[in-house]
């Protein structure tokens, strides 16, 4: 069984997180997704969520590409979740290019197109007008 892993915020979850979701699940058989808790997003990420990590992680358990959502604590937690988990290969939209290269002593790395014009902060600033 090849297993992925994927990390993000996904709030105001939209069709770009379904689509690097999908992705990432059909690299293998099983995907993980280490969902950012409240705490991250706030301290480490200066994001405020509209949703909080449980409704979060709600509405991910109800994807069909997702088989597991753990909580993402720290920038630090990759490594051992790669080698935890027995991931094969990690993977992340190309906004992130380069910067999880160090993973590749581990897994597999992989950055996959952004799905252009849609963005969380999209939506916040569109619903605003
Ligand atoms: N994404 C995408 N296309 C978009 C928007 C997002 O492919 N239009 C991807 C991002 O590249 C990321 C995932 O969807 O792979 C989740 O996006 P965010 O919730 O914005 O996650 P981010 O804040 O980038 O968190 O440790 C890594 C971080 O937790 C990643």
């Amino acid at each position: 069984m090849k297993k992925i892993i994927t990390y993000g915020t996904f709030d105001l979850l939209h069709y770009g997180h379904i689509n690097l979701l999908k992705r990432a699940k059909a690299l293998g058989d099983y995907l993980i997704v280490a969902l950012s808790t409240d705490e991250f997003n706030w301290n480490e990420k200066h994001k405020k969520c509209y949703f909080s990590f449980e409704q979060r992680k709600q509405l991910l358990e109800s994807i069909r590409y997702v088989d597991l959502v753990i909580p993402e604590t720290n920038w630090q937690q990759k490594i051992t979740d790669v080698q935890d988990f027995k991931v094969d290969a990690f993977a992340i939209g190309d906004d992130w290019k380069g910067k999880f290269d160090y993973l590749q002593e581990y897994c597999e790395v992989i950055y996959l197109p952004r799905t252009p014009e849609i963005s969380t902060t999209q939506i916040k600033t569109d619903l605003k007008y």
